[in-house]
């Protein structure tokens, strides 16, 4: 058995911010269009008006002030509510491999590693753009890399079960060193129409580059110990898929984006959480006081302040927990990895700290990592 080692990390950063009130300001106009549209079904009962979204909700519900897009103009269009992303060739780079190529190479660089010798690449998602070929396959081709790459998707977890999964593959000896790589586009499966989601997600990429622990020269993270758990609940859905056409579902359903209890989310997830990262410590005989950091999910501001609060046993001192949604509101699964990359290079030797992603499945997966 080998160890195994994270190197690097990479995050590409779409060029378009959308802040509160502009999402606000288009979310109301949009519901004012449709409420006038409808008026006679409203007054007769037969349609409920949209009520208006507010900022100040916004960032008090989720401590989101703003978000990142690859595509502005579409989805503060009144008329449109989505982001507009034109169809691509078939012989172009699509958009997924695009982005996650270049949160690749940011990653490849910060390690000094060439893309040659690595010989695993597990694009880890929520989305993926296409059925097939997978575009883990594709960036591969675009980074030249060796080996083999292939797609899997746990929704918000799917970073960190790409993590374990790799680990596995490295520890065992069938590779050497993988990139797992988290394009979110997350703006293209949120409905943009609903006041109750449309200021939860942001889109960006992702890439953690993990590597046999053997004669590295350069800072890294030993990767202690990897867990992952799943519970199923349909609290957090999206129905699109592949039969929707044999189902007779083309049309525009609201079941085809994202759709959450979020309430229910909020008080179930936060127990089994806080009960995953709890138990994964006891196994592997870290104390809270041992822990220098939690890079955590980045869905909800209160909603960390309270697993921050049941890991360590006290309320988190600045630093400690660092949250990046109030920039990149919910990225998915990239969250944790954002924040671990921006946020790790001040922890010196010996610091240990958990990476812990949660969300649609339920799924929960926490990776334990020291500073060498
Ligand atoms: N403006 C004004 N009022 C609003 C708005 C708004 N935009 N939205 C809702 N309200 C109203 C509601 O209608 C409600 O009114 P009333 O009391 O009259 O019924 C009131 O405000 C309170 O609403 P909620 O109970 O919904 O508000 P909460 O305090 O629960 O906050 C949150 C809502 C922020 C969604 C919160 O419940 C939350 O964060 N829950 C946890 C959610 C979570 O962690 N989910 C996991 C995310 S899923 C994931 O990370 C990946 C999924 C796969 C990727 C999909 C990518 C698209």
């Amino acid at each position: 058995m080998h160890n195994v080692a994270i190197t690097g990390t990479g995050v590409f950063t779409p060029d378009n911010i959308i802040t509160n009130d502009e999402l606000v300001v288009a979310f109301n106009a949009y519901a004012d269009l449709f409420n006038a549209e409808h008026a006679d079904a409203i007054a007769a009962g037969e349609v409920e008006a949209k009520p208006q979204s507010s900022a100040e909700f916004i960032v008090q519900a989720s401590g989101i002030e703003q978000r990142y897009v690859i595509d502005k103009e579409g989805i503060l269009d009144p008329t449109r509510m989505s982001p507009k992303l034109p169809a691509r060739p078939d012989d172009a780079p699509s958009l997924m491999a695009e982005i996650g190529v270049d949160a690749c190479n940011k990653a490849l660089a910060q390690a000094g590693v060439d893309a040659a010798d690595v010989d695993l690449v597990i694009c880890a998602a929520s989305n993926h753009e296409r059925a097939y070929p997978a575009v883990a396959v594709e960036i591969q081709q675009l980074l030249g890399t060796g080996g083999f790459g292939f797609d899997m998707n746990v929704a918000c977890s799917s970073a960190t079960f790409g993590i374990q999964t790799a680990a596995d593959m490295i520890k065992s000896g069938n590779v050497r060193r993988a990139l797992v790589v988290n394009p979110e586009i997350c703006s293209a499966h949120l409905e943009w129409r609903d006041r109750d989601c449309h200021f939860i997600f942001g889109d960006v990429a992702t890439a953690t580059l993990l590597e046999r622990d053997e004669g590295l020269t350069g800072p890294h993270f030993k990767v202690n110990s990897t867990r992952c758990a799943t519970q199923f609940s349909n609290n957090i859905r999206n129905n699109n898929g592949f039969l929707r056409r044999a189902h007779d579902q083309v049309h525009d359903r609201r079941d085809m984006q994202f759709m959450q209890n979020g309430r229910k989310v909020f008080k179930e997830v936060l127990p089994l959480v806080s009960k995953h990262i709890a138990a994964h410590m006891a196994d592997e005989g870290v104390a809270a006081a041992d822990l220098k950091r939690l890079w955590l999910h980045q869905a909800n501001k209160t909603m960390n302040d309270y697993i921050g609060k049941k890991v360590l046993g006290r309320d988190p001192e600045p630093g400690e927990q660092p949250n990046i949604l109030q920039d990149y509101a919910n990225t998915s699964s990239a969250g944790s990895i954002i924040a671990f990359s921006k946020h790790s290079d001040d922890m010196a030797a010996g610091d240990t700290g958990i990476i812990c992603s949660f969300g649609a499945g339920y799924s929960v997966g926490s990776v334990i990592v020291t500073r060498a």
